[in-house]
């Protein structure tokens, strides 16, 4: 249980780099949007919070979490952004449709910033219940967004 045994809302921001000349790309799977779109504001406060210029985020959306790799390629490929932050929420269902997105947006988005040289950031709850889902989607899990975006500062001092 991962989640249980490192809880990622628990960081020493004391450490991080200065963001304010930082571009970031935001890319949002439109599907299951109500949650989604709590995942972009958690990742996008949390920019913020941090010291990021509103005019350096740059926010797109996809249909789905499978379009998240092309998404994040199409934003990594311009050199003034400086990490991509994906999210999305896969939830399991009658069918293996879940083990397939899952496992294709996690070797594409690895690919894209192995590709490009820089953060590209698997914020991607996947749950077999919309009820896990909501957990960690502001609910008692935090919001991974959130957590996505602290992962994305954290790597630009990496
Ligand atoms: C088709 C599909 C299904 C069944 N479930 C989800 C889901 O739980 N979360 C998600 O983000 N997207 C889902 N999709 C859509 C696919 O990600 C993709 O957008 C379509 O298959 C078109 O390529």
């Amino acid at each position: 249980m991962a989640t249980a045994l490192h809880n990622a809302s628990a960081y020493d921001a004391s450490t991080f780099i200065d963001i304010s000349e930082k571009r970031f790309g935001l890319v949002v799977a439109d599907w299951n949007r109500e949650l989604t779109d709590v995942l972009s504001a958690g990742a996008y406060e949390t920019l913020l919070r941090h010291g990021a210029k509103d005019e350096h985020i740059f926010r797109n959306t996809v249909p789905g979490a499978f379009e998240l790799s092309l998404g994040a390629q199409l934003l990594a490929q311009h050199e003034e952004i400086d990490a991509v932050i994906c999210l999305g929420v896969v939830i399991q269902g009658e069918t293996k449709h879940d083990d397939y997105i899952n496992h294709a947006v996690a070797q594409g988005l690895t690919q894209v910033g192995l590709k490009f040289n820089k953060p590209v950031i698997f914020g991607l709850v996947t749950t077999n219940t919309l009820e896990q889902a909501w957990d960690r989607t502001g609910g008692k899990h935090g919001n991974k967004g959130a957590e996505a975006a602290v992962a994305a500062i954290q790597m630009l001092g990496f």
